[in-house]
């Protein structure tokens, strides 16, 4: 901002000082018409500072590294769903040895719209399929290979999953992701490093260009002892994906996009870095605690995907039983509660069809959600702000923005401050258990420790909960606090400013509720149990 300093000021007065080649005033009238011209020219110069001082102030400089316009995009999805499906659906398997006859791939009732809606209509905007995984089994009908849909009785061998649920993904504005194993038990090349190679980036090719727009290219480096062993090209690989998809990312254990969070469970680091070092992981061979928690020094924006199966295995099996909705809230609050995305595997059955009981299980954990993420408690609130970028009448980067669901626009206070505190006054008495914190990470990950307080009876603040990191979004959930006033405080951050675009105060009962069962019963509650709320002024009640 331009600013009028004392020596501007003065440098301005110069044509009236003594020495200058005007004239010594001699009159009064001169005096008069020499102050008249002094207050207009004031006047203007105040006029034009005022100006200029209602332009906003720019945002703070970013803090580096910053996500690409591809990895924040996928980071605003949130959750996808993964597809694992192929000959292992109807083996009983899940690492399929790549010498099964491929007559045994025959999915009566095939219907890829319906694996789309069900990802829609419980809240997932990713769809990610196992093209092909180690067994060597192309999903598609690749020219490299007769082990593929085309030698099975599906279709006659003329179908095409892949094709299928590209068009239904499009058809839906669902986002599409490919995963392409490079372990392949099929493939004779395989262990031959330069056949394979180019065999692999041949049926990458194929994916990439048959298909419209792929948004995530998802592969690991996962492979059984004692197999062939070979060098993969991951740099030509990697190169080659974004030539010929630019709007994707890809997913490794390594990045170079999104990395793996370490374990297959779904479960984030309650730290949870954005930031890495790609030169510190190894495809193939990671070390857990660095990918869960990722590097607040790491020079590369890679951020982490939790990857975890529905069911116990990836592959469907006629045994197994997906797990509870209450499990998946749990799953969400320490994996995109955690600054990750949630990528959960939904496995078609061998009829070609994701099974009535996982989608009972999908609905209630989306119908859990919206029930406690539509009541933001913190929109009842004044709010106001330690200090605010700009002036207090400038409403850029003032506190209200953090009830605005939007990454772009968030509260930003004084640099000059480094006290960083948000104060919530409720008006009435509220109660909830879990707060929702979200950085505007386009400008960089930057907390680094926050706290809430609340305002007990005697009027003292007293510590709520406490956390690591937030990231995109940050989730915590605690015992039930009543209370009008809140605090949230920024304890450490990596840069000055730091950055706060949404602010969340929820209840969830349900989570309350099966805590409750398990303590007198002992036993797990599913999220279907009939579960309402009704809120009253000055109190909570609720009733089954
Ligand atoms: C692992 C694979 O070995 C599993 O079969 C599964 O596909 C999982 C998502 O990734 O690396």
């Amino acid at each position: 901002m331009i600013k009028n300093t004392a020596t501007d000021y003065q440098q301005t007065q110069r044509p009236f000082k003594k020495d200058s080649k005007f004239p010594e005033p001699s009159s009064s009238k001169y005096t008069l018409i020499i102050l008249i011209t002094t207050i207009h020219y004031l006047e203007s110069q105040a006029s034009a500072s005022s100006l200029l001082s209602s332009h906003p102030p720019p945002p703070p400089i970013p803090i580096l590294p910053i996500p690409t316009s591809q990895q924040l995009s996928w980071q605003l999805t949130e959750m996808a769903l993964f597809l694992h499906f192929g000959t292992n659906t109807f083996t009983d398997s899940e690492w399929g040895t790549g010498h099964v006859d491929p007559s045994v791939f025959n999915p009566t009732a095939l219907n890829a719209t319906q694996w789309v809606s069900v990802a829609k209509e419980t809240g997932f905007s990713r769809v990610i399929l196992t093209a092909k995984h180690h067994d060597g089994f192309c999903l598609w009908p690749s020219e490299y290979t007769d082990y593929s849909v085309k030698s099975s009785p599906w279709k006659n061998g003329t179908g095409d999953v892949v094709k299928d649920l590209a068009d239904a993904a499009r058809i839906a504005g669902l986002q599409l992701g490919l995963y392409l194993s490079p372990w392949d038990r099929h493939e004779p090349c395989y262990g031959k490093t330069l056949e394979y190679n180019e065999y692999y980036l041949g049926q990458m090719t194929e994916l990439l260009t048959r298909y419209g727009e792929i948004r995530e290219v998802w592969l690991d480096g996962a492979k059984g002892e004692g197999e062939k062993d070979m060098e993969y090209f991951f740099d030509d690989w990697f190169s080659l994906i974004h030539q010929l998809q630019p709007g994707a990312v890809i997913f490794s254990d390594a990045g170079p996009d999104t990395r793996w969070v370490g374990d297959e469970g779904g479960v984030a680091g309650t730290t949870c870095w954005s930031l890495f070092n790609r030169s510190n992981a190894k495809i193939g061979d990671t070390d857990s605690q660095y990918s869960e928690e990722g590097d607040p020094l790491g020079p590369d924006w890679v951020p982490a995907e939790c990857d975890v199966s529905i069911r116990p295995g990836w592959f469907w099996h006629a045994s197994e039983v997906p797990k509870s909705a209450m499990a998946l809230l749990d799953l969400y609050y320490k994996s995109v509660g955690r600054n990750c995305l949630l990528l959960l595997n939904v496995p078609p059955n061998s009829s070609g069809l994701i099974s009535q009981e996982d989608i009972q299980v999908l609905q209630e954990f989306s119908e859990i959600r919206s029930s406690i993420f539509s009541h933001n408690l913190a929109r009842s609130a004044s709010i106001s702000a330690s200090s605010t970028r700009g002036s207090p009448s400038d409403s850029h980067y003032g506190s209200h923005n953090v009830l605005e669901d939007s990454i772009y626009s968030y509260w930003a206070p004084d640099e000059t401050s480094s006290n960083w505190i948000l104060y919530l006054d409720f008006h009435e008495v509220v109660t909830f258990n879990v707060l929702l914190v979200q950085e505007p990470i386009q400008m960089g990950q930057r907390i680094i420790e926050f706290h809430l307080d609340f305002l007990n009876e005697k009027g003292e603040w007293e510590l709520v909960t406490n956390g690591t990191t937030v990231g995109y979004k940050r989730l915590l959930k605690f015992q039930s606090v009543k209370t009008s006033h809140l605090r949230l405080v920024v304890d450490k951050s990596r840069a000055n400013p730091p950055l706060i675009s949404y602010l969340g105060i929820y209840m969830d009962l349900f989570s309350i509720f099966r805590h409750i069962s398990k303590l007198t019963s002992g036993s797990s509650v599913n999220g279907s149990e009939p579960l309402r709320q009704t809120t009253q002024r000055n109190s909570t009640s609720y009733y089954m």
